[in-house]
């Protein structure tokens, strides 16, 4: 096996990223660093959800939720409904760095914003997308429904009380694996985040159920297992960094969750919840959005790498080291008393 392959082995790696260390920016815009980003993930035969040739065939998706879709008014009102969270789900999300919770979103308003979502990533990315990874953020922006859910009081207060923190939205994201697109690499997302806070929390929405051949986020156990991978190097060209975190944690008996979705489950998982996605096996798009939130007052860090992507799109105008709050970032979720 071929462990660390010359930079220039991966062509969906930007040119001007595959010299020097990993201490610079992202060269290309956000859809291609998705692109780049699923080829570091192993898929081999004996992985559950596995992409590569000689696979059974897809099997039928689980559809959209069998409901009429909410209209504006009632979307925007189950959105500013809060949540009930309990404090056995807080503590469990600071024990094991996520956790799931049913319910959050009603399943009439899923089916809005599962059609919208459909329209929009139809325009940009057109049909022919199978196999792809294929993405959309800062749609909130734009549209009044995709800035209804990200900027939703019911999401930002959840988010709020799991990091102990006012937050602000750092971007949204849609994203959606199409049929037979391969695993997401294992990885953490405050390698991600060029955010100087542990503070942050991404909610993974599903805009459909989404059962174990669809590639549900699979989330490792434990509050902290950065030391479970001490030494290893993230692999900008391949995928032996995805492999060996697999080796780790199997060696070290770390527990992955890899449970279904129900409609209107969301995930909420932290910046040190090392996670991983499963191929999509399915005919039907496997599509969520993931927003993400910070605690109010962090820091862009010192030194962003290529992995934090276009970050400087979500944070117009801060330099390394600056305060992370431009007007775009604004403070969706408080904590309550
Ligand atoms: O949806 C996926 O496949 C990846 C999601 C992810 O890694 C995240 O939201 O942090």
């Amino acid at each position: 096996m071929v462990l660390n392959p010359a930079p220039e082995a991966n062509a969906l790696l930007p040119e001007q990223n595959r010299e020097g260390g990993l201490t610079q920016d992202w060269a290309g815009n956000d859809q291609q660093w998705w692109d780049w980003y699923v080829t570091l993930a192993a898929n081999d035969a004996s992985d559950a959800n596995d992409a590569g040739a000689d696979r059974a065939p897809l099997v039928e998706g689980p559809g959209l939720p069998d409901v009429a879709p909410a209209d504006d008014e009632a979307l925007v009102a189950a959105l500013a409904e809060p949540y009930v969270l309990r404090d056995e789900q807080v503590a469990a999300f600071r024990a094991e760095s996520f956790v799931k919770l049913p319910g959050v979103l009603p399943p009439a308003v899923v089916r809005r914003l599962a059609e919208r979502l459909d329209v929009l990533l139809r325009a940009e990315h057109g049909n022919d997308t199978a196999g792809r990874f294929t993405a959309l953020e800062q749609m909130w922006r734009a549209d009044p429904l995709m800035r209804a859910v990200a900027l939703s009081r019911r999401i930002g207060d959840i988010a709020s009380a799991l990091v102990g923190a006012d937050v602000r939205i750092y971007h949204d994201n849609a994203l959606s694996k199409e049929p037979g697109c391969g695993r997401t690499p294992w990885h953490h997302d405050a390698e991600h985040f060029p955010l100087a806070t542990l503070k942050a929390v991404t909610a993974w929405m599903p805009m459909s159920a989404v059962p174990t051949p669809m590639g549900p986020l699979s989330f490792a156990q434990g509050e902290d297992l950065r030391p479970v991978l001490d030494g290893l190097h993230f692999d900008r060209v391949g995928t032996s960094y995805d492999r060996a975190v697999t080796e780790r944690f199997a060696a070290a008996h770390v527990r992955v969750v890899d449970s279904a979705y129900g409609v209107g489950d969301v995930s909420f998982h932290g910046a040190l919840c090392f996670h991983t996605v499963g191929g999509n096996r399915t005919t039907q798009p496997r599509r969520a959005l993931a927003t993400t939130y910070y605690a109010d007052g962090a820091r862009v860090v010192d030194s962003p790498t290529l992995i934090s992507g276009t970050w400087r799109e979500f944070l117009p105008g801060v330099q390394p080291g600056e305060v992370a709050a431009t007007e775009l970032n604004p403070v969706v979720g408080r904590l309550l008393d």
